[in-house]
C-alpha cells in the first residue's frame, strides 16, 4: 500500500518483505566486516543507537562533529560495498514514490535495541537536498516522530513496522525526525532489536 504522510514522504507499508530474507543476509555480512558501534557525537553524547554503514560513503560522527567518510574509522576500512540487492531495494522504493533515478551511494544502519531512542534532528550533512533518504524498519516496531521545518513544530507519531519503507522527499528531506525509546520486545526473526536502514545520496 501507498499512504502519503505529508507532502513528499510516502509510507510504503511491507514493501520490503520480499526482500526480507536477502536483506538480513547482506546485513549479517556487513556487520561482519564492520560491526555495530556506539557512536559519540560532537557534544561528547555516546549515541543508544549502534550503527555501521555500507556504500561508498559511511555517516559517522565522533568529537570532531557530523561527516559522511569513505572509510570506517575503527578498521581504517573502506566500509563494505552497498550489494547491487540493497541498491535495488532502494530505487524501486524511491521510484514507487515519484523519485526516479535515485542512486544512493550510503546505507546507515541503525540498531536500536531496547530504551534506545533518537532525539529530533534534521538530516543536513548530505549535498543534494533535491534527492530523497529511503528508510527501511525491520524488527521490533517503533514511534517514529515526524515534525516539521522548526524543531518547535509539534510532532506526528507513526509506527514503523517490520517491512515497512518510507521515502522522505520534497519538502519533506529537511523536516525534524526522530524516535521514541524502543519497546522491549521479541520479534519472531530478530529478536529484541529493530534494525533502520537508511538509503542516502551523500555526495
Ligand atoms: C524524515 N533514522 O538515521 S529513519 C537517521 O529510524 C534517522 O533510525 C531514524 O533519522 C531511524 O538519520 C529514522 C526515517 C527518516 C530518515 C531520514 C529523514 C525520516 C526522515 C529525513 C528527513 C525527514
Ligand atoms: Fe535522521
Amino acid at each position: 500500500s501507498r499512504e502519503a504522510i505529508a507532502e513528499g514522504a510516502v509510507l510504503l507499508r511491507g514493501f520490503a518483505g520480499p526482500f526480507e530474507v536477502e536483506l538480513i543476509a547482506d546485513i549479517g555480512g556487513i556487520v561482519e566486516q564492520a560491526p555495530f558501534r556506539h557512536m559519540v557525537t560532537p557534544g561528547g553524547h555516546q549515541m543508544s543507537v549502534a550503527m555501521t554503514n555500507c556504500g561508498s560513503a559511511g555517516w559517522v560522527t565522533d568529537r570532531a562533529g557530523y561527516r559522511y567518510d569513505g572509510v570506517d574509522p575503527e578498521s581504517r576500512k573502506p566500509w563494505p560495498s552497498m550489494r547491487p540487492s540493497l541498491h535495488a531495494l532502494a530505487a524501486q522504493a524511491a521510484a514507487e514514490a515519484g523519485f526516479a533515478g535515485f542512486s544512493p551511494d550510503a546505507c546507515l544502519i541503525n540498531r536500536y535495541q531496547p530504551g534506545a531512542r533518537m532525539s529530533l534532528h534534521q538530516d543536513k550533512d548530505e549535498r543534494d537536498f533535491g534527492a530523497p533518504i529511503v528508510s527501511v524498519s525491520l524488527g521490533l516496531p517503533a514511534i517514529f516522530l515526524f515534525g516539521g521545518l522548526q524543531r518547535s513544530d509539534k510532532p506526528r507519531r507513526f509506527r514503523l513496522e517490520h517491512g515497512d519503507v518510507v521515502v522522505w522527499g520534497g519538502p519533506a528531506r529537511l523536516a525534524f525526525h526522530g524516535v521514541a525509546p524502543l519497546a522491549d520486545g521479541d520479534h519472531a526473526v530478530l529478536g529484541r532489536q529493530r534494525i533502520n536502514l537508511t538509503f542516502r545520496k551523500a555526495r
